[in-house]
């Protein structure tokens, strides 16, 4: 295969991209009344409208024309059949399994079925998940659990974090769901603060359960536990484990009747829909989450199946490719019209760029195009109030994914209507804009003198042409975030394979990781190391302070 920008396709589509050079979205929609039904489809209840994009039918021809040559659907099938597609850590990637409906068997490189076994961990997750919830299991003094907390960080906190969030209607209404990440001791201690022992549950969430901030945190928390009250034989029934590592978990002192397993194949950003999703099947019960579950299988059949014309998550990716690789598009931002969603823009933060902010390949060599975007957001209004000006009027054109229920889980006033008509506002200003023409007649009609309106003008002026996409839904039910989460996994997957990424790793992580041992020890005391000056400065600088302090 030639090298990406050297492949036929590639060369095309930059061909294409001069052209276009000249043609404005606003005259496309003008030229072509048909444009939305032509560049929109719907799915599993979603609506995805993506022809505010500077594209024309031919620019889709040269983008699918590039996937195919990319062989995207030899690896789709791949990913769904369990190949070793990881390949630097040499696993398969299979949290499609976890949420299959059907009993076709999946095979991780040739091994034993795994379905049997996914769905006897769920079996029992749910009988746990009901008793806490229906108060069969109780603490240690038989009073009902009030309080659940999370502990664990970046796949072992986010995507929970945000679904529980995002299903907030459907939470039961006397069990919190709280989550501690960060190693900063406030965050544990803010939670603390508002627990009692007694009618705590702490899941310990961890595929490795070696991680430093989870296990520093785990330990705290059980130092507390102990200092409150509760006694080691306790820990059993106030402390819950899900991890891949079972040894590491017996040496905490968690048994195997209070540990909920989860695979090798499961990376951990794409782990929710494991028994990493305690904290949501907490919050929301086992049914529903079966209905996350479906949502995202039904998103996984259509992305196995749809032609990539008709395909969601690969024209996603498709029109990312075609913002980042040929309009030098830095960024992507996700705004939520949907304030349940607010933590959206932080769990796709790491999916995305976790995933594909890499500029090496599969097969090892450097890259010479942009991988993936910096992925940014806020839910809408306020990321009006905040980012747009940039959005509108910055330099470089930066794609946005509005997001918007029709309906609303809280119809309060006129708020609901308010909301879309911003989202519908701000998407058609992004690609129309304003000319120089109909600023100055705006100008002119309020009154505005004419040295004034000269020194104005440039300033009124929107380019227009910034592309954006909506994805629309009937309301936020679990369903709809299921399907919505699965579209964006697959998407990512979609431009992994276009820029010859293996999505699955994240070897960037590591190095900070393996020099906080050293910062550590010599905070600690320890002599300290060869460092730079800026390093050693800063080391000294908080050392002497620290030291002050205790
Ligand atoms: C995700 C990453 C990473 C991981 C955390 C927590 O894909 O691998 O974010 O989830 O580092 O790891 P543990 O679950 O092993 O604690």
């Amino acid at each position: 295969m030639p090298s990406l920008t050297a492949s036929p396709a590639w060369q095309a589509l930059a061909r294409h991209r001069r052209d276009m050079g000249a043609v404005s979205t606003r005259s496309l929609f003008a030229a072509d009344p048909e444009r939305y039904r032509r560049f929109s489809l719907e799915a599993c209840g979603i609506r995805l409208d993506y022809s505010k994009n500077r594209i024309t039918a031919e620019t889709l021809e040269l983008l699918t024309g590039l996937a195919r040559e990319r062989d995207l659907e030899g690896l789709r099938e791949q990913l769904f059949s369990g190949s070793a597609i990881n390949t630097t850590e040499n696993r398969a990637v299979l949290h499609t399994a976890l949420r299959q409906r059907h009993d076709a068997p999946v095979t991780p490189d040739g091994g034993p079925d795994v379905i049997p076994e996914v769905r006897a961990v769920m079996q029992r997750l749910g009988a746990f998940v009901d008793g806490v919830r229906f108060g069969s299991v109780t603490g240690l003094s038989g009073r009902r659990f009030k309080d659940v907390v999370n502990i664990g960080i970046g796949g072992s906190d986010l995507g929970p974090l945000m679904v529980v969030e995002a299903l907030r209607p459907y939470q039961h209404p006397d069990l919190r769901i709280r989550f501690v990440s960060n190693v900063d001791g406030t965050h544990l201690y803010d939670t603390l603060d508002w627990l009692d022992p007694e009618t705590t549950l702490f899941i310990i969430t961890s595929k490795t359960f070696t991680t430093e901030e989870t296990m520093t945190n785990a330990r705290s928390a059980r130092d507390w536990f102990l200092g409150e009250g509760g006694t080691e034989a306790d820990i059993g029934k106030h402390f819950i484990a899900v991890s891949a590592n079972t040894a590491e978990v017996a040496k905490f002192g968690i048994g195997p009747e209070s540990t909920f397993n989860f695979w090798e194949w499961v990376g951990g950003r794409f782990s929710l829909w494991s028994a990493v999703g305690l904290p949501m099947a907490m919050a929301i019960g086992m049914e529903r989450f079966d209905r996350l579950l479906a949502g995202a299988h039904a998103m996984d059949e259509h992305f196995h199946t749809a032609p990539l014309e008709a395909n969601m998550p690969a024209l996603l990716g498709l029109l990312g490719v075609w913002a980042i690789n040929f309009w030098d598009a830095p960024a992507h931002a996700v705004v939520p019209y949907d304030q349940y969603l607010h933590r959206l823009p932080a769990y796709l933060q790491q999916l995305d760029m976790e995933s594909n902010g890499k500029s090496v390949d599969r097969d090892g060599n450097r890259v010479d195009y942009a991988t993936a975007p910096v992925i940014f957001g806020e839910p809408g209004t306020n990321a009006q109030h905040s980012f747009f000006q940039l959005l509108h009027q910055g330099t470089r054109p930066i794609p946005v994914d509005f997001l918007a229920a029709a309906e609303s889980h809280n119809p309060f006033g006129d708020h609901h209507r308010l909301l879309l008509a911003n989202m519908l506002a701000q998407s058609e200003a992004l690609m129309r804009g304003r000319t120089a023409g109909e600023a100055r007649a705006e100008l002119e009609a309020a009154g505005t003198p004419a040295a004034r309106l000269d020194a104005l003008l440039p300033h009124k002026v929107f380019e227009g042409n910034r592309p954006s996409n909506a994805l629309l839904y009937k309301k936020l039910d679990p369903y709809t975030l299921g399907a919505l989460i699965a579209l964006y996994e697959h998407k990512i997957f979609v431009q992994g394979v276009i820029w010859n990424l293996n999505s699955f790793d994240q070897w960037g992580v590591e190095l900070g990781k393996a020099l906080a041992r050293t910062t550590g020890a010599e905070l600690a005391g320890a002599p300290a190391a060869d460092h730079d000056s800026s390093t050693a400065g800063q080391l000294l600088w908080l050392r002497e302070r620290m030291a002050t302090e205790s």
